[in-house]
């Protein structure tokens, strides 16, 4: 009995020690970073290896100062650094692929407002589009619909166009260290796909998207889309969704010619209850493919929008479906500011702190300004 149990100790003895060996050594090589390390005169690699740093572990050694590239242990790097002749060790820090932000996010002062910590939090934006590719890195999606049936445009979250999950970006790409920045980065996207993957879908299916974003307490709809057709239906549907609070934004159509004459707006952007979006460039130029007209209400920057796209990539697009989602991100940023707001009440304020352009039936009141319509 008394052999047994020690035959048995020796056994867990053996596997214990085993087991010690193997995660020290697997420590030990986790433990080891790399550091730059620089010699206060002129470099000395005998002194390195005296503190146990083999030729392996020499990374690089750079020409022009007494410095190295090194895998050390920590505790090698203490030791160094308490070394007279060592003058700097420091952990060589990652450099991470950094964030951008496009321009029409600062033209429109987004970034001005974002500095005092209001990014559009808990904000519903409905995009009503191509649907949004929710596994792109720099956008949450936080529900969705889609008015087709047949797979797999019946999911919200498949946009085999890219126009909706551009549109997203514009209104919310993450505030991350990757990619693009939004203009409300906080505010929650809701994928309403309402065109299929060639970009195309029917007034039957807007309205059906509208009574969705109604149906599930949308704050604001963003429409990058629009026909040249008049439906009282689509209009009801409009007239609707603004009686019960949601803010209507929508592009004012890509029909516009170059010396900006005649009215080319779009439905849904037409009706009284919709904001139509025209768009500018970074220097509040009319893009010549703006639509214009009386009921353009408002501009914002649509040339040369940098945005996501599916595959968890990014694209410059062009168009006043670039434009409206900036105008949708100011509204969340605003709506985030000041919750007790009606949908009129933040109509009326981004109409009335937009800064004006000139002809009206080019840029409606002017430029959407974030900044300027918080301090209004
Ligand atoms: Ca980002």
């Amino acid at each position: 009995m008394k052999r047994l149990l020690v035959a048995f100790m020796t056994v867990c003895l053996f596997f214990s020690v085993f087991a010690i060996s193997a995660s020290a050594d697997s420590v030990g090589k986790q433990d080891r970073e790399e550091y730059l390390v620089m010699f206060d005169g002129k470099a000395e690699k005998g002194l390195l290896n005296a503190f146990g740093v083999s030729d392996s572990e020499i990374l690089h050694e750079y020409d022009l100062l007494p410095v190295y590239q090194l895998s050390l242990t920590k505790q090698q790097a203490r030791g160094l650094q308490n070394h007279p002749q060592i003058k700097y060790v420091e952990a060589d820090a990652e450099v991470k692929k950094s964030q951008t932000t496009p321009y029409g996010v600062p033209q429109v002062q987004a970034t001005d407002v974002h500095q005092y910590g209001y990014f559009g939090q808990g904000v519903r934006v409905a995009v009503l589009d191509t649907g949004i590719d929710a596994n792109h890195s720099d956008l949450n999606v936080y529900g969705g619909h889609s008015v087709f049936s047949n797979w797999p445009e019946s999911s919200p979250y498949y946009d085999g166009d890219g126009h909706g999950t551009h549109v997203a970006g514009t209104v919310a790409a993450l505030n991350n260290s990757i990619g693009v920045l939004g203009v409300a980065p906080s505010a929650r996207l809701y994928a309403v796909k309402v065109l299929d993957s060639n970009g195309n879908g029917s007034y039957s299916g807007i309205a059906q998207g509208i009574e969705w974003s109604v149906n599930n307490g949308m704050d604001i709809i963003n429409m990058s889309l629009g026909g040249s057709q008049h439906s009282s239906i689509l209009q009801a549907y409009s007239d609707y969704a603004y009686n019960q609070g949601v803010l209507l934004v929508a592009a004012a159509g890509n029909s516009g010619n170059a010396s900006g004459t005649g009215d080319s707006v779009n439905f849904p952007a037409k009706y009284n209850s919709v904001m139509a979006v025209a768009a500018v460039d970074w220097n509040n130029n009319r893009a010549s493919f703006s639509s214009t007209g009386p009921t353009v209400e408002i501009a914002a920057p649509g040339v040369n929008i940098q945005s996501t796209f599916p595959g968890n990539t990014y694209r410059s697009l062009n168009g006043t479906s670039m434009a409206s989602p900036h105008v949708a991100g100011v509204a969340a940023l605003l709506m985030h500011y000041q919750p007790g707001y009606t949908n009129a009440q933040v109509r009326s304020v981004l109409n009335n702190s937009a800064k004006p352009l000139g002809n009206s039936n080019h840029f409606g009141n002017g430029l959407v300004q974030a900044f300027d319509a918080f301090v209004y």
